[in-house]
């Protein structure tokens, strides 16, 4: 029996072994950006180790690697930027990196980001792409070092601050195949999250005592969510690059009653790495009247001067964003409230040189521009489940003891470093190693009960059904405790049940790999080109200040 137990004792752990669990990023306490201020998450990179900050970035396909400021970044117009590097959040020169290899991607030339909902709203910039180590959060934050991960490093001012990417679909370079793994599907690769998915909240600078974002991979932090207020289960955008859809069915504002600013229900993409609300014109000019906001052309921003900002300040309105699905208009709500406080930014150089506050508004000239970027991420939290292919939103909390997590970790399946057959093998082989001892067990009691009779002779039927009984009753307790014990028949059970799922024609791709074989697979997804982006096969001579075209390569059949 110490042997069943100790069989079912090695199987629940090598199942608990199997099973990832969700990991908190703790925030690198600082608050940088030239166009307000933003909660940053270190990262360490290279030999010998550089550490810069990164901002989490939740677009699909700009975003799956890191992106890092190189030293170019301070020098030309920004060499006049007093403390460039620090208000970057740091430089990573790759040079004194003596583990940054650029052996595959293009050698030292300079390619377009690949963006492409940014490039929609003007933001453009090129980068040197190479290989190096990569740590997540502080040094022993225990997070594990990624090897060789694909990064990019650029200066563009467009975005000012460098991005840590949380989309898991891999990157495709036209000269390279198979497609490289994206920083998410690397840490699924080596376990060290259970699967593609993370949580996020942009943090809030503007409370009296600051609130840090909170970014969760493989799960999220059930203490930064309202779970009263949350809309759940939103299915992904059919554009792979346009995934966190939500319909905007309204805005409101509560200052003096409730006055609506928007009516007609739009479609809208969420987007952290873009700054601003790009709405509809008309809302644009309800907002103007409203609040006496005007737009600079110059600037690019709707300025406001210390007159405006008084009104604002004395008005105090809470602009309410009501949401819901697309795909279910009429169905469940999500209201995330904004206060103006949170929408009261700042831009300095070189964004506005002489600084200014400013209104983080945007005139979208279409429905492609419609965009809900980080300031409203610094009241809202994201929940993004690639596997499931769908999105959860929910009004943040601001915990006064930010460092109190309470995780909660999606998905766990097993780590795909170990093949399903090993996998299979450590199940089936576990639960046949515990059959075979329950048959010895009842084969045993048996033998001692025959040998019982051979003595006595004088066993009643009832005995003999009480003897049975309670092996058969032995072998289901091991049974039982043998699930509970880490679960691991349920365990496996979930696995099962998406291994059924793959041969579905759901969405599917491989997080450690490139959504782009997956969808070709599924007429599902009306990509325009998007989700096939391909860094231009030739470097672009990046001129200084001039905008760089990102070139889009339609391969396919859809
Ligand atoms: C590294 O690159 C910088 C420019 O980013 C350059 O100024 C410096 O001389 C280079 N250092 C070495 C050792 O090549
Ligand atoms: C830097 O500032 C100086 C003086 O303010 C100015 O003359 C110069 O043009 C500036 N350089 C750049 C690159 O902006
Ligand atoms: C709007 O703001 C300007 C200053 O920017 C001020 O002169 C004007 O009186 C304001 N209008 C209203 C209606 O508050
Ligand atoms: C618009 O911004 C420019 C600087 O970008 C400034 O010179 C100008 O005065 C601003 N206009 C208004 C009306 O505030
Ligand atoms: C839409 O939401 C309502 C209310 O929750 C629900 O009853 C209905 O089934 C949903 N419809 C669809 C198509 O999901
Ligand atoms: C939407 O507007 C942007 C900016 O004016 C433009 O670049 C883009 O082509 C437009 N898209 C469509 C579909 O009209
Ligand atoms: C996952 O990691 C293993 C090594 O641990 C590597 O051989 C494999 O190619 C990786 N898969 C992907 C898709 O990156
Ligand atoms: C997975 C996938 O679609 N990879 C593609 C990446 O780009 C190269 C070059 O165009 C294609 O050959 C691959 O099929």
């Amino acid at each position: 029996m110490a042997l069943v137990s100790l069989a079912v004792v090695y199987f629940g752990v090598a199942v608990a072994a199997l099973s990832p669990k969700a990991i908190s990023i703790p925030p690198s306490e600082y608050f940088i950006g030239d166009d307000g201020r933003w909660s940053t998450f270190w990262v360490t990179l290279g030999t010998p180790r550089q550490s810069v900050q990164l901002l989490p970035g939740t677009s699909a396909t700009a975003s799956n690697i890191p992106w890092v400021i190189q030293p170019e970044g301070c020098t030309g117009s920004n060499a006049n930027i007093t403390d460039c590097a620090s208000d970057r959040g740091g430089l990573f020169a790759r040079n004194q990196s003596t583990s940054w290899s650029t052996d595959t991607p293009g050698k030292n030339d300079l390619y377009s980001l690949a963006t492409y909902e940014e490039s929609i709203l003007g933001l453009y910039g090129t980068a040197y792409y190479g290989f190096d180590n990569i740590q997540l959060g502080p040094v022993g934050s225990g997070v594990p070092i990624i090897e060789k991960q694909l990064i990019a490093a650029y200066e563009s001012n467009d975005w000012f601050v460098g991005y840590l990417g949380l989309s898991p679909y891999g990157f495709n370079f036209t000269t390279i195949d198979p497609p490289i793994p994206s920083l998410i599907g690397n840490l699924v690769n080596q376990s060290a999250i259970p699967g593609p998915s993370w949580g996020y909240t942009a943090g809030a600078a503007y409370l009296e005592t600051p609130v840090y974002g909170s970014l969760t991979l493989g799960g999220y932090d059930k203490a930064r969510i309202d779970s009263s207020n949350t809309l759940h289960d939103v299915p992904f955008g059919p554009d792979i690059s346009r995934d966190l859809v939500v319909q905007l069915l309204s805005i409101t504002y509560d200052s003096e009653g409730t006055t609506l600013l928007s009516t007609e229900p739009i479609s809208i993409f969420i987007n952290s790495m873009v700054t601003e609300l790009w709405l509809p014109v008309t809302v644009c000019q309800q907002f103007e009247k409203a609040f006496n906001l005007t737009y600079n052309d110059t600037a690019s921003l709707y300025l406001i001067d210390d007159f405006v900002h008084a009104t604002l300040a004395a008005h105090n309105p809470t602009f309410q964003f009501k949401l819901s699905s697309p795909s279910n208009i009429s169905g469940p709500l999500v209201s995330i409230s904004i206060p103006y406080a949170a929408l009261d930014l700042t831009a300095s150089a070189p964004l506005y040189p002489s600084g200014s506050r400013y209104f983080p508004l945007k005139q979208a000239q279409n429905s492609t521009q419609y965009t809900l970027g980080r300031a409203f991420l610094q009241a809202a939290y994201v929940i993004a489940d690639y596997d499931k292919q769908s999105f959860s939103i929910a009004q943040a909390l601001f915990p006064m003891d930010w460092k109190a997590v309470d995780l909660v970790t999606i998905g766990g399946s097993p780590a795909p470093g170990l093949s399903r057959a090993a996998i299979a093998g450590v199940a089936v082989g576990g639960a046949a190693i515990l059959i075979f001892l329950a048959m010895v067990a009842v084969w045993l009691i048996r033998k001692r009960r025959r040998r019982q009779q051979t003595h006595t002779s004088a066993v009643t039927a009832g005995e003999t059904n009480g003897t049975l009984d309670a092996a058969e009753e032995h072998y289901n307790d091991k049974h039982d405790s043998h699930e509970l014990k880490g679960s691991p028949a349920q365990h496996y059970g979930s696995k099962h049940d998406s291994y059924e799922l793959r041969g579905s024609p759901a969405p599917q791709y491989d997080p450690r790999g490139s959504l782009l074989s997956e969808l070709s697979a599924d007429g599902r997804y009306q990509h325009r080109g998007s989700a096939r982006y391909e860094l231009a096969g030739t470097p672009v001579n990046e001129v200084p200040g001039s905008s760089t075209i990102f070139e889009l390569r339609e391969t396919g059949e859809r």
